[in-house]
């Protein structure tokens, strides 16, 4: 009955869709910002990180050809977009956020052919290509870099920012890598320092010599003319900088954002980029992190301003989240709340946002904001996909999250490979700290987590391929894999893609106006999307245990569009990580 129920408001949908696009087209001249259309506000983004998807040739890891072997399962998904972490040439300090080369691929990934290939075939099966952009910095091994500090005479000497040793000691700068946190390195070669806010193997680039900037855009128009479909630009909030280096007052490192990301000029060059780059394509722009606040991110996306299509904001994924808890949830819902609806508010004229919770900088979506726990694993698995897919705004979804993937939670320090727990550890190290307590929490929060091998199937290293994996699959992939998934019509992965079906037909899931119900709901998170008369409500219980929802709505006889439940029901009573989505 619920099946019917849902294709006959689909088919209904799918018509009143195609109306409403003649219509926005007569009014285009009428439309706010925030209804118009565009494909970028419809896409659903899903992001690979290269190294761990799928490995072609058995040398452990993750290679082009490999996603091109798996491009027919992407689009099974559903999905528009894939964002692709850097595949560019590195010495992968920082697994390719360290680049080298920014115009050609880095051998363990393949050759240029296979990108080309790649583009293709994604193009042929209508899915787009999102490029990540590592603008801020480079490796020290780039040719740029190593011709800046072969001589302070260098024409590339000022490509990067350096500091005399004879001007003393600089002043200080953070690091957010750095072993010591300090993020000028000396360098003998020269007697002088040059900075890194990452890694010393990550020297910032100087966004202020106009030389560097038109470098920069010509080699993003290389990609865009190969037909590249968007740039995520990488930490691009930091590239701006006062050139004279004034002392930052005691503390700022708990305020870094507003120190490090909001550079004098700034927004001048997105806007130059914007006229050199982005403007010559329909193509998708997006910068991590830009904007503290909504006000400040309106800055960076308002169409008027001419400089990116979405902002994607940390305040959410920054919520904190106690680990070693049975609470449940494992964070305040009443702020979760409050900051995705203080988000949602601040762009319900103009501008657009992105919503997400993980990426390859973060543990699992399920193990974070979840319960992996077997009981509860699947159930919050797709309460978490109904959150993100039900927002006003472009989902980002991570690879592997559709099958509930999980923290893998390593024992050893040794079995990380990720750069910052490397250093930490180094710095713990040195200054006597608990290494057992460190250990315990990398469990929980350390981004290896959320960069173990795709799970395939049950097959030898999951499927990813037959050499030995750069960084360990999951032992629980012999439960938790594509191939078991597929078979199970109530799956995590076939909830993903039925649930991407529902928000592609109805555009009130995409463009309707979003309102917080019930607020003081420590359990549940409840909110409806209206458009053109059109409501959907959405009701999340985020908790293990039953929850009551008040929203002064009478929702008995409504359609239900989705529920994670296998039997449904529109009870008062939402069961434990209840997910119900229903037509009013
Ligand atoms: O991350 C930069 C960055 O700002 C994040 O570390 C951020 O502080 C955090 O996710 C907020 O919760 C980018 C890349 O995403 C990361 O993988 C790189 O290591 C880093 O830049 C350096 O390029």
């Amino acid at each position: 009955m619920k099946k019917i129920f849902l294709l006959l408001f689909v088919l209904v949908n799918i018509i009143g869709c195609k109306q409403k696009t003649e219509d926005v087209k007569k009014t285009s001249t009428v439309t706010t910002p925030i209804s118009e259309k565009k494909w970028w506000k419809e896409a659903v983004v899903y992001q690979i990180y290269p190294r761990s998807f799928k490995d072609s040739d058995g040398d452990g890891i993750g290679d082009i050809k490999g996603i091109i072997s798996k491009l027919d399962y992407i689009k099974s998904l559903g999905v528009d977009v894939i964002w692709l972490n850097p595949i560019y040439t590195s010495p992968n300090a920082d697994n390719g956020y360290d680049v080298s080369d920014y115009e050609n691929i880095n051998k363990e990934y393949g050759t240029m052919q296979d990108f080309d290939a790649l583009l293709k075939g994604m193009h042929e099966r209508g899915l787009k290509l999102v490029m990540d952009m590592v603008l801020n910095h480079s490796s020290i091994e780039h040719k740029w870099f190593k011709a800046a500090r072969s001589s302070r005479t260098s024409p590339y000497r000022d490509y990067y920012h350096w500091w005399p040793a004879e001007k003393g000691k600089p002043t200080p700068r953070w690091s957010f890598f750095d072993v010591d946190a300090n993020a000028w390195k000396y360098d003998s070669l020269t007697n002088a320092y040059y900075l890194h806010y990452f890694s010393y193997q990550q020297p910032d680039l100087n966004w202020e010599n106009p030389k560097v900037r038109q470098e920069i855009y010509k080699m993003m128009n290389f990609w865009l003319d190969k037909g590249i479909d968007g740039f995520r630009m990488d930490a691009f909030q930091y590239a701006s900088k006062d050139t004279t280096f004034p002392v930052f007052p005691d503390g700022y490192t708990k305020d870094i954002q507003n120190y490090y990301g909001k550079g004098p000029n700034l927004h001048a060059y997105i806007q130059e980029m914007n006229r050199e780059v982005f403007s010559r394509g329909d193509i998708m722009t997006v910068a991590e992190g830009a904007g503290t606040n909504p006000k400040d991110a309106m800055n960076f996306v308002d169409p008027t301003r001419h400089e990116l299509d979405m902002a994607y904001h940390f305040e959410g994924i920054d919520l904190k989240v106690i680990p070693d808890t049975t609470a449940s949830p494992k964070f305040d819902l009443l702020k979760m709340k409050s900051v995705y609806s203080l988000w949602d508010g601040g762009f319900a004229e103009k501008g657009w946002i992105s919503v997400f919770l993980a990426n390859h900088d973060q543990p699992r979506m399920l193990s974070h904001w979840g319960n992996d726990t077997p009981h509860f694993r699947d159930l919050s698995s797709k309460l978490l996909t109904t959150f993100v897919l039900s927002m006003r705004a472009t989902p980002y979804y991570y690879y592997g999250d559709e099958l509930g993937m999980e923290n893998i939670r390593f024992d050893n320090i040794e079995d990380y490979d990720d750069i910052t727990v490397k250093n930490r550890y180094q710095a713990l190290k040195k200054t006597g700290g608990n290494v057992k307590k460190f250990i315990e929490e990398l469990k929980f929060s350390e981004r290896d987590n959320g960069r173990t091998p795709m799970q395939w199937d049950n097959s030898g290293n999951a499927g990813f391929g037959t050499g030995k994996p750069w960084l360990k699959v999951n032992p629980d992939y012999t439960t938790v894999n594509v191939a078991a998934q597929e078979k199970d019509p109530n799956s995590t992965l076939n909830y993903f893609r039925n649930f991407i079906k529902l928000r592609k037909s109805e555009p009130t899931l995409i463009y309707g106006k979003y309102t917080l119900l019930d607020k003081d709901n420590k359990q549940v998170y409840a909110y409806l999307r209206e458009r053109d008369g059109k409501k959907i409500l959405v009701l999340l219980n985020f908790s293990d245990k039953p929850a009551t929802v008040n929203i002064g709505l009478d929702y008995k006889n409504a359609i239900i569009l989705s529920d994670n439940y296998p039997i449904s029901s529109t009870d008062k009573t939402l069961r434990p990580y209840e997910a119900l989505v229903l037509a009013l």
